[in-house]
C-alpha cells in the first residue's frame, strides 16, 4: 500500500481504468455475476450478443431496461469518489453512470452505457425509456452498449489508448481483464513503461503486468490510497 501512494504521489500523467467491480459495493453485479435472480437462467451470450438481440429483442430490452432500474437506484460508492478525486484520465468499461455521480469528468465510456439507446437502423440517439422504436425512421431502438462481436466507439477507444500511451501510472480497478480490447489498455500502458497498479480482491490475467496488486475491495483500496 506505501508503495503505491507513492507511486500515485509521484507520478504525473494518470490513468485509471475500471471494470465491474469498481460498482460492485454500491450493489451493482459484476457482469460475471449479474446472471443471478431473475436472470439466472441466461448466459451472457443469451443476453448481450447482437444474435441475442434479434432473437428476442423485448427479453434483451427486459433485461437492459431492469439494470439501468437497479443503477439509478444505486448510489457511487467511496471508491467512485476517489477515482473522481484522482482525476487524470478516466477509461471504463463499465455501462453505469456512477462515476459520472461522483464527480468524475469525462470518463471515456468503452462498452457505452444503459443511458444512450440509439436507433439500429438510423443510429440516432432516442430518449431513455421512450419506447422502442426510433422517432425518426420507425426503426427498432436498442440499448447503447457494446455486445460481444460488436466495435468499440473508435472515438472511445483511441482516447484510450493515446492516453495510456502517454501517461506514467496506471490503476485498474475491479475488472478481470479478459474482455478484449479493453483489456489491452493496461498491457499497452505496461508496454510503454507506465507502472501499473491492481486493486481488485482477486488475482486476474492482469497480476502479470501490474507492479503492485492490492488484493481488497475498491470502496475501502482506493480511499486509503489517497490518504
Ligand atoms: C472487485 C470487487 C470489488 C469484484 N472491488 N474489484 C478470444 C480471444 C480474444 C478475444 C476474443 C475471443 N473470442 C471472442 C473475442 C472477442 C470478445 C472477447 O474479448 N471475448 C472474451 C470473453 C474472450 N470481444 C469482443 O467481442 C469485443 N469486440 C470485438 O472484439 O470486436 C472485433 C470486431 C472487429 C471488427 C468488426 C467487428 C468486430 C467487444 C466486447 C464488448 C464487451 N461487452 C460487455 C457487455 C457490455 C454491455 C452490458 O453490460 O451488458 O462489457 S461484456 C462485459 O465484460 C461488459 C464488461 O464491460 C466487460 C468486462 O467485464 P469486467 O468489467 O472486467 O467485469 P467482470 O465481471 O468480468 O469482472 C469483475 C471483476 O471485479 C472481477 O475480477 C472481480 O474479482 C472484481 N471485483 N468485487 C474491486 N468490491
Ligand atoms: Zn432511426
Amino acid at each position: 500500500m506505501r508503495s503505491a501512494a507513492q507511486l500515485l504521489r509521484d507520478a504525473r500523467r494518470v490513468v485509471v481504468f475500471t471494470g465491474a467491480g469498481m460498482s460492485a459495493e454500491s450493489g451493482i453485479p459484476t457482469f460475471r455475476d449479474s446472471l443471478t435472480g431473475l436472470w439466472e437462467r441466461y448466459n451472457a451470450e443469451d443476453l448481450a450478443t447482437p444474435e441475442a438481440f434479434e432473437r428476442d429483442p423485448e427479453l434483451v430490452w427486459r433485461w437492459y431496461e431492469w439494470r439501468r432500474a437497479e443503477v439509478e437506484k444505486a448510489r457511487p460508492n467511496p471508491g467512485h469518489e476517489a477515482v473522481a478525486a484522482i482525476g487524470g484520465v478516466l477509461i471504463t468499461q463499465n455501462v453505469d453512470d456512477l462515476h459520472e455521480r461522483a464527480g468524475s469528468k469525462d470518463p471515456v465510456h468503452l462498452h457505452g452505457s444503459l443511458f444512450a439507446p440509439r436507433c439500429s437502423a438510423c443510429e440516432r440517439p432516442v430518449p431513455v425509456g421512450g419506447g422502442h422504436l426510433c422517432g425518426s425512421c420507425g426503426g427498432r431502438a436498442r440499448p447503447g452498449v457494446v455486445w460481444f462481436g460488436e466495435q468499440l466507439p473508435a472515438e472511445a477507444l483511441e482516447k484510450a489508448v493515446a492516453a495510456a500511451s502517454d501517461c506514467d501510472l496506471l490503476i485498474t480497478v475491479g475488472t478481470s481483464g479478459l474482455v478484449y480490447p479493453a483489456a489491452e489498455i493496461p498491457h499497452l500502458a505496461a508496454a510503454r513503461g507506465a507502472a501499473v497498479i491492481q486493486v481488485n480482491p482477486q488475482p486476474t490475467p492482469l497480476d502479470e503486468v501490474a507492479e503492485v496488486s492490492l488484493r481488497g475491495p475498491a470502496a475501502t483500496v482506493l480511499p486509503a490510497l489517497l490518504r
